[in-house]
């Protein structure tokens, strides 16, 4: 496949946004060997608690078992192939295929075949014809994500550097849990293209959301209409190994809601903030109180400071679902974590304001790409090229200021390493250079003409 990404120059292909073969080559090495979100404990606790999820295009069931442990099939049936089971979320003892009512135990096992003995006579052979499991899942803070590749780093190493930025929120603050179901909508467009702007996009809010930021009157309302761009050492913009990255806007958490609710949350951290600070320090303190927005790759991000947590999840090039669930902090009153949610959902849930801003840009980015001539293009991320470094006491690659493409050009970065890799193993040769080309990227290249 022709080179997609130029990692020296900070742009991106059109053809990543639209092309089938890009798409094709992104399920098998992405989506079949990456960690991918699933869902949250606290979603299924007891034994028989099932909910379905995607892992790129695949369905799956994750099911808590009886020793507590979770596991995930393919929701595909092993007789014709027919969705076993078709529901979102439940408690079951069994899974019963519709089509000709083979059944499986929450263990994945086929249990029972209809006139097993009289039509079969002996010769299906049950054992071998199991759900297909997920060969791994595992959770981080409650947080649960599966990976079919049985060769792919612990869910721990692959999330790596960026834990001690997630640790903050998921960690820190005595835990966070999902407020479910998650709302569920389609965008018409590329999973990439609302993956890489939660990553590192703090440059639109201003602009792409000026009239949210007027009508919310939020923290974040000074940035509207551009009129307000964060001082110097405002922020920061981070991406670690894998390709996941974040941006902080300093002092901004809450962000998307309006004030009188923003107030109370405000109230919230000050009373926790201490013992945070005690056990974490002043800086991951501050930044408990700071909006975080990042992405996990490759499709998973989250907005602390607006209580969003998101799953992009690829149904074609131009086909997005997007799955929305509300992050609070455990030991919130419930009512408090209900009023966050609801804003939450008016601000960014299927019909958000903030989301409708936000899905205009996606969906035109996407479509665009299918011109013929667009595509023969670039796409840019060179803001701050050339200011990425190593921070003695940050983890990662760390921008040069709150607004900048840092966690872009990292997230294309692995992109890159991940579509080119025949394996796990080959992605090894990464792990002593990645910083060294993001670091070293950019030079001699300000004032030089672009090419695609
Ligand atoms: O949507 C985002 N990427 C964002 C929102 C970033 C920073 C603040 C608010
Ligand atoms: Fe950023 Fe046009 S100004 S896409
Ligand atoms: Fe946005």
């Amino acid at each position: 496949m022709k080179p997609l990404i130029d990692v020296q120059r900070g742009l991106q292909s059109a053809r990543i946004y639209h092309d089938r073969d890009v798409f094709d080559a992104e399920m098998e090495r992405i989506f079949a060997r990456c960690w991918l979100f699933l869902t949250h404990e606290a979603a299924i606790p007891n034994p028989g608690d099932f909910v379905t999820a995607r892992m790129g295009q695949d369905e799956v069931i994750v099911v808590r078992q009886k020793d507590k442990s979770i596991k995930a099939f393919l929701n595909v049936c092993r007789h014709r192939g027919a969705r076993v089971c078709p529901v979102e979320a439940g408690n079951a003892r069994s899974f019963v295929c519709n089509y000709h009512g083979w059944s499986y135990g929450t263990d994945g096992a086929l249990t029972s075949v209809p006139f097993e003995k009289e039509l079969y006579k002996g010769r299906l052979d049950k054992s071998t014809h199991g759900l297909r499991e997920v060969a791994r899942v595992s959770s981080y803070h409650g947080f649960v994500y599966g990976c079919f590749d049985a060769a792919a780093p612990s869910l721990t190493d692959y999330l790596g550097d960026a834990r001690w930025y997630l640790d903050i929120w998921m960690e820190a603050n005595g835990g966070v849990e999902l407020l479910g179901p998650p709302s569920r909508s389609m965008v018409h467009c590329n999973w990439k293209a609302p993956s890489e702007n939660f990553v590192g996009d703090a440059y639109h809010v201003g602009w792409t959301h000026a009239a949210a930021l007027k009508a919310g009157g939020g923290m974040l309302a000074p940035m509207s209409g551009n009129a307000g761009l964060p001082p110097e050492g405002a922020g920061l913009q981070v991406t670690t190994r894998y390709g996941h990255g974040l941006g902080i806007l300093y002092d901004t958490n809450p962000g998307s809601h309006d004030m009188p609710l923003a107030q109370e949350i405000l109230a919230w951290q000050a009373k926790k903030r201490p013992a945070i600070e005690k056990a974490y320090g002043a800086l991951r303190a501050r930044y408990y109180g700071s909006h975080i927005n990042g992405s996990v790759f490759p499709n998973t991000t989250y907005l602390w400071g607006s209580n969003l947590f998101k799953v992009w999840q690829p149904h074609g090039p131009n086909r997005t679902e997007c799955f929305t669930w509300a992050i609070v902090e455990k030991d919130m009153p419930t009512e408090l974590k209900q009023r966050i949610a609801d804003s939450m959902h008016r601000t960014f849930g299927v019909a958000g304001y903030w989301e409708a801003d936000d899905n205009d840009n996606m969906e035109s980015e996407s479509q665009l790409s299918r011109g013929y001539m667009t595509r023969q293009g670039s796409l840019n991320a060179q803001m701050g090229i050339g200011g990425d470094r190593e921070d003695p006491e940050l983890p990662g690659v760390v921008g040069e200021s709150a607004i900048g493409e840092t966690s872009y050009r990292g997230y294309f970065r692995f992109y890159q390493e991940t579509m080119n890799a025949a394996t796990w193993a080959d992605m090894k040769k990464g792990d002593a250079g990645w910083k060294r080309e993001l670091t070293e990227a950019g030079s001699g290249l300000i004032g030089e003409p672009v090419a695609a």
